[in-house]
């Protein structure tokens, strides 16, 4: 088939399908689909984002994605391009995300006869599902990859009529049945992870003391549960979602006699199905739940410092906005330290928890919402710039954490180690208020709470804050007082 037409042939078929929103990377060998999603564009029929690295704009893909729930497809050229959507492809496989990446090929016919920018693009990412050419499926769960082979000559006149008579094609889901939970004897506890469903309804009936990885996601879980769920005992417990972010919370889950799973994902979330049972929706409960209570005093930290601004931020969030909170210590902080509440939208990368793609992540939810925050330490910001590039009219204020390298490895058994600061601390000494600056954004220095409130208002566009806190080992140091100081019964 005719380059233009393949190219015509497909981004019709994901209109048909609903699939709206494009983040494309340039280059020739995809300029077909890039022509045709212009053209698509100016016909009012598609969003066409466009993104020079192609890291960025697939992680920027996975923010849309989270935001609309609905397919999002990237498109690059041949060669190292469509290497690049690796992490965020990872990613969207380990959160069931419907990321789709189109990537130009040139004909298989040139593959290891030297031709310029042709390597073995065939099932690149080794998981999700792959197709080449154009008998593709499209689905709504997991990423996909289609491989489009584009021979020479790669333009040719258009034919403006391509996009006449649309019909509407739907994407099914698989429907899942709703089984019976039957509540346990002994006591029982609700764990709720990230990228799960909603299970507030289900925990409210069910009665039973709610730990929540994202205190912001439910107003009456309890209070730096990660800093003492360890030293509980329970009989039994339902975890909702996948919980990666505290270990002590992950010996809580282990030492239950009995685990229920709740969570479409079961497949990656326990492979080894040590659950006792695994639901892959929210189940009906049968029988009542043995009462008792669990509840922990909120500790109000003081003065400047990593847990004081996790707090701040979660507590003066306007109702109705949306954080999202990148890997490392800003979710962890999050998770010990902010007080329960409702009224945000918490996201997180936490497929596989890169520092990778947090600021790309961030920008695609806040072009789909009108109050968008995000939370990143400093690594985490610097290894996103590009993400800076471009920025269209977004709406987004920027926290970072600046505490010069990475604060978390001042936390774990590592810290102290010979080399430390070499080969984990790594600090960078880059000026992060003069890096924001050089790429156009406007950027306010913060070195207390109180300019930290102020700050979190409603955004009125792309800025950004660089949160100067004190060094990482009295950080450290102040996470253990804390978690001293938590009085729970
Ligand atoms: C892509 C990727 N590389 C490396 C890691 C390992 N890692 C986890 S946390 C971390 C440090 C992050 O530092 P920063 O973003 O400044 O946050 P802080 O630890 O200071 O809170 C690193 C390197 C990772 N999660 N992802």
């Amino acid at each position: 088939m005719a380059s233009t037409e393949l190219a015509q042939r497909v981004i019709r078929d994901f209109i048909e399908h609903g699939i709206t929103e494009f983040v494309l990377s340039p280059g020739s060998r995809n300029a077909p689909l890039a022509i045709a999603l212009y053209e698509a564009e100016r016909q009012g029929l598609v969003n066409l984002h466009v993104r020079i690295d192609e890291r960025t704009a697939a992680f920027f893909a996975l923010g849309i994605i989270k935001a609309t729930r609905t397919p999002v497809a990237v498109v690059c050229t041949s060669g190292t391009a469509v290497a690049n959507y690796y992490p965020a492809f990872l990613e969207a496989h380990h959160s069931d995300l419907p990321l789709i990446v189109l990537s130009a090929d040139r004909p298989a016919r040139l593959r290891q006869t030297g031709a310029n920018q042709t390597t073995n693009q065939i099932n690149l990412f080794n998981c999700g599902r792959f197709f080449n050419g154009d008998n593709y499926k499209l689905h709504k769960f997991g990423p996909t990859h289609i491989n489009l082979e584009f021979d020479e000559p790669l333009l040719s006149d258009a034919k403006e009529e391509w996009l006449d008579n649309l019909s509407t094609k739907e994407l099914h889901d698989e429907d899942a049945k709703v089984e019976n939970f039957e509540v346990p004897t002994g006591k029982g506890l609700v764990v709720v992870g990230h990228d799960g469903i909603d299970v507030s309804e289900f925990a409210d009936s069910l009665g039973v003391p709610v730990i929540s990885e994202n205190p912001l996601s439910y107003a009456k879980a309890i209070p730096h549960a990660s800093l003492f769920s360890a030293q509980l005992d329970i009989d039994w417990v339902v975890v909702a979602g996948r919980t990666t972010l505290s270990r002590s919370t992950n010996s809580l889950i282990s030492k239950a006699k009995a685990v229920f799973v709740i969570d479409p994902r079961a497949s990656k979330v326990d492979p080894k199905r040590s659950a006792t049972k695994i639901f892959s929706t929210i189940p009906q409960i049968i029988g009542s739940a043995e009462k008792w209570n669990l509840s922990s005093d909120l500790i109000k930290i003081d003065g400047w410092s990593e847990p004081a601004a996790a707090q701040c931020i979660a507590e003066n969030l306007p109702n109705g906005s949306t954080l999202y909170v990148a890997s490392s210590r800003p979710i962890r902080d999050l998770e010990a330290f902010a007080a329960p509440r409702a009224g945000v939208e918490v996201f997180a990368n936490r497929g596989l928890a890169g520092i990778d793609g947090n600021l790309s992540t961030a920008l695609g939810i806040a072009s789909k919402r009108e109050s968008a925050f995000a939370v990143v330490g400093d690594l985490a910001f610097l290894h996103d710039l590009t993400a800076l590039v471009n920025q269209e009219k977004i709406k987004l204020k920027l926290l970072v954490i600046n505490n010069d390298g990475g604060g978390i490895f001042s936390t774990l058994p590592q810290a102290g180690v010979a080399g430390f600061e070499k080969i984990f601390g790594t600090p960078h000494g880059r000026d992060l208020f003069e890096i924001a600056k050089a790429f156009g954004l406007p950027v306010t220095e913060i070195n207390d709470l109180k300019s930290l409130k102020s700050f979190i208002s409603p955004p009125t566009k792309f800025e950004i804050a660089i949160l100067q806190m004190p060094d990482r080992e009295s950080n450290a140091a102040l996470i253990k007082d804390l978690a001293k100081r938590v009085n729970y019964r």
